[in-house]
């Protein structure tokens, strides 16, 4: 089911002319309103009126998300805040948060791209829409949950966590769509297995869209096969609008399409820059063309993925994107969470007696992520009390809950236990299976 089919068929050169028109817009509104990119533009020789193709789009620099720490909080917006309705925000390289902002227009925009997005795995008027992704900073919760009530669908706000209350209401308001991360649906299938429900039989579940982070084809045969549904991946990230970038339709569940008449996407070199054709792997680049209050520019996404432009059965022209199978940085996504080791890292070296030498283990249980950091402490601390000890490691994991939302375990290891690196520290060891 097509939710727009004037845009989303559009055959491909008058896609490109609607692109190259929305393009030219973005970048003289950008240039006019947002002093970050006047300068650089600027820098760099380029004018607005430089952009006469699509391709020109490569002469533009790129923005990274310590371009959006550097202008925290509200230094990107290109509109004035009493024409900004809503923040959210998403984690950045260090303590702080980078913040997104969306005009009238701008959560209008959101919503008709989660309708279609939604659309594309089937969900249509009607249909009840269990929302299990976080409501609050997070893009998750309220993006699902405009698009959902914009198709006429009944959406039950339940956000994440309490997870028997969510398999109860389950049960009970019988919801047709489950939107979570894939991780939590599977979470969510388990616990409802120990309750003795069986969410193959006992749910009235029919498809389920998820995102936000890093999942399989082998996850998701697992979770079509326990909740006896359809898996759709449904992808985007704060910095470009949050989830309603791109997604998977029901029809092929191969590749995600991307909302094209609203963001330009590029695969690039991640060492080079070098924008590269479609089908050779790299860094997805996004450029908003419609966005209002927080346009962005070739924002790099650190994702890594491939385009490819052959048309769809399903009808949609837009080019599609293979599902994200990792990062060109070191962003960790940790149930749902994005954190950063040097996020990590500024609370750790905040606490005294606290080494600079850290690991931060990562791994899954059922199909919960867990994070443990383990982290020096020095000669004086060490020889400290046990109880002493496990103070300290309650007040760092109470730090780091209360700052990025993350739960971990703190173990304090020994002066100079922590492997020492010749070159590169390697702080993460990541033993998830996904
Ligand atoms: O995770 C937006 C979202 C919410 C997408 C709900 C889908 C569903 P951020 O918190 O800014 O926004 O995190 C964005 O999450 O750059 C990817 O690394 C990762 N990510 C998002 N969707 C997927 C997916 C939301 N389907 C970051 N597969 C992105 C793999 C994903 N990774």
């Amino acid at each position: 089911m097509i939710w727009n089919e004037e845009f989303e068929t559009l055959p491909r050169e008058a896609l490109e002319a609607l692109q190259l028109k929305r393009l030219r817009a973005t970048v003289e509104r950008v240039y006019a309103t947002v002093p970050f990119y006047k300068k650089k533009f600027d820098e760099m020789g380029i004018k607005p009126s430089h952009i006469k193709t699509l391709k020109d789009l490569q002469i533009l620099p790129f923005t990274v998300k310590n371009d959006l720490r550097d202008n925290y909080p509200f230094g990107l917006f290109s509109v004035p805040m009493e024409q900004v309705v809503r923040v959210h925000a998403s984690s950045g390289t260090t303590g702080k948060n980078i913040v997104v902002g969306y005009t009238k227009r701008d959560i209008d925009t959101w919503a008709e791209l989660i309708a279609r997005t939604l659309s594309c795995a089937g969900v249509h008027r009607g249909d009840i829409v269990h929302n299990a992704y976080g409501y609050g900073l997070f893009t998750g919760g309220l993006g699902l949950h405009y698009g959902a009530e914009k198709i006429g669908a009944s959406v039950i706000p339940i956000s994440g966590g309490n997870t028997k209350r969510q398999i109860i209401i389950m049960q009970d308001f019988g919801p047709t769509v489950i939107t979570c991360t894939p991780s939590y649906a599977l979470h969510l299938a388990e616990v409802a297995e120990e309750m003795g429900i069986n969410p193959g039989k006992d749910f009235k579940l029919r498809v389920g869209c998820f995102g936000a982070e890093p999942w399989s084809e082998t996850m998701r045969q697992q979770i079509e096969k326990k909740y006896n549904i359809d898996a759709i991946d449904i992808f985007g990230l704060s910095e470009v609008i949050g989830p309603g970038v791109s997604s998977e339709c029901l029809e092929a569940k191969s590749g995600l399409h991307v909302f094209e008449d609203h963001f330009i996407p590029e695969i690039i070199d991640p060492d080079t820059g070098k924008t590269l054709p479609y089908g050779e792997k790299g860094e997805l680049v996004f450029t908003s063309i419609t966005k209002e209050a927080f346009p962005v520019i070739r924002y790099r996404s650190r994702d890594i993925s491939v385009l490819y432009p052959e048309i769809c059965k399903c009808g949609r022209t837009f080019v599609r994107m293979q599902r994200v199978t990792g990062r060109s940085d070191d962003m960790l996504i940790i149930r749902g969470v994005n954190v950063f080791p040097s996020q990590i890292e500024s609370v750790l070296m905040q606490i005294e007696g606290v080494e600079p030498h850290y690991q931060l283990i990562v791994d899954r249980e059922g199909n919960l992520d867990t994070l443990e950091v383990q982290v020096e402490v020095n000669e004086k601390v060490f020889s400290d009390e046990v109880k002493q000890l496990e103070r300290l490691e309650k007040r760092i994991e109470k730090d780091i809950k209360e700052l990025f939302g993350v739960t971990c375990k703190c173990s304090l290891v020994e002066p100079k236990s922590i492997q020492r690196s010749e070159g590169k520290a390697k702080r993460v060891i990541d033993k998830r299976k996904i």
